[in-house]
């Protein structure tokens, strides 16, 4: 009996050690201070999981693919990306959520629903704001831009670059939509952003905040009229088998941010965190110049598909500006005019250029 007593306690006392020392070189835990890096363990494989709402034949995840490849080059392998689509992990705010939690690792959502964490995220989404997607380039790839990343830490968010969702255009099942007057009363699903709401009421249209993963289905069995979203997006989900008439209202220039859990950012070396960062800088400019062909291309095929293209002229798109101004002097006024107002002058600047 003793025999085996002591075959037990040295059975006992090893596993303790081996525990012990696997705790040694598991990642290293969140830290709340800024900047931090994690110890690189050699050996130790991380993986991190990428999510979208978007569908894989979208830009959006030919840029996550992009992302993997140069990432596991990079990093020998030793980090690993599992790429997941169309809601796969849920939509954009509870990726989000999960990302603060540490229990995912990228997201890409549009600058919309951010601005539910971080309420200056709003100003991107102003109507009728950047001229050109060039304008768009230069000001959130430069001092602006990286100050509003710089607001997600104090959410456990790291944010890594700007990707490119685009133009937005109306969509509807109803009618050909040339002037606000063809909005009214048309219902029109929204991104989860007060500001998108407030300028839809504005505009005379009836706006209801859904999920993207919903979408489909609600336009499907007529829950909603219609929607907004990029040429490249309407096309690629398919929404030419359940709308009727487009527009190109571009009423808002859309930003994607490339969003990485702080918890798992800091857990990295230095070393690594080089790494993510140019990754997804580098996958950025890829996806932006996939996702400008696409929406340039996109919009023959949806006539071909059968839908009605109208155009805004200058008139009836000036009406739609004066129509939104006073929503964005109330929203200037809530995220901090000092903000708008640098946002302004960057847009300017580019302008200039
Ligand atoms: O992957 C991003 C999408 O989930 C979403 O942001 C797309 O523009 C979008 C929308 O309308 O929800």
């Amino acid at each position: 009996m003793n025999y085996f007593k002591t075959i037990f306690t040295t059975i006992f006392i090893f596993s303790l050690f081996f525990v012990a020392a696997a705790c040694g070189t598991a990642p290293a835990e969140p830290d709340a201070g800024e900047g931090t890096a994690g110890e690189a363990a050699p050996g130790v494989q991380r993986t991190i999981r990428a999510g979208i709402g978007l569908n894989d034949q979208h830009p959006q995840y030919l840029g996550l693919l992009k992302f993997k490849e140069l990432v596991e080059e990079r990093t020998d392998g030793s980090i690993v990306v599992e790429t997941y689509h169309s809601g796969q992990l849920g939509d954009d705010r509870s990726m989000m959520e999960a990302l603060q939690l540490g229990t995912q690792e990228v997201t890409v959502p549009s600058t919309a629903p951010i601005a539910g964490f971080v309420q200056e995220f709003t100003v991107f989404d102003f109507p009728f704001l950047f001229p050109s997607e060039e304008v768009a380039d230069e000001v959130l790839d430069g001092d602006v831009g990286q100050m509003m990343l710089d607001k997600l830490d104090d959410q456990n968010l790291v944010g890594l670059a700007y990707w490119e969702n685009g133009f937005r255009d109306l969509t509807n099942a109803r009618r050909a939509v040339a002037s606000m007057e063809d909005m009214k009363g048309l219902s029109i699903r929204t991104m989860e952003n007060e500001l998108h709401l407030e300028a839809f009421r504005a505009l005379g249209a009836n706006p209801t905040p859904m999920a993207f993963t919903e979408l489909f289905t609600a336009l499907q069995q007529g829950a909603v009229d219609g929607q907004e979203n990029p040429v490249a997006t309407v096309y690629l989900q398919g929404f030419q088998e359940v709308q009727d008439h487009i527009s190109n209202t571009h009423h808002i220039y859309s930003p994607f941010v490339f969003l990485m859990s702080k918890t798992f950012f800091d857990s990295l070396s230095e070393e690594e965190q080089e790494i993510v960062r140019e990754a997804a800088r580098e996958a950025g400019q890829h996806q932006r110049q996939l996702n400008r062909e696409a929406n340039a291309q996109y919009l023959d095929d949806l006539q071909e598909a059968g839908m009605t293209y109208t155009e805004i002229d200058e008139e009836a798109r000036q009406e739609m500006i004066d129509t939104v101004q006073p929503v964005l002097d109330k929203y200037a006024e809530r995220i901090g005019q000092d903000i708008v107002d640098q946002v302004y002058e960057a847009i300017q600047e580019a302008q200039e250029d």
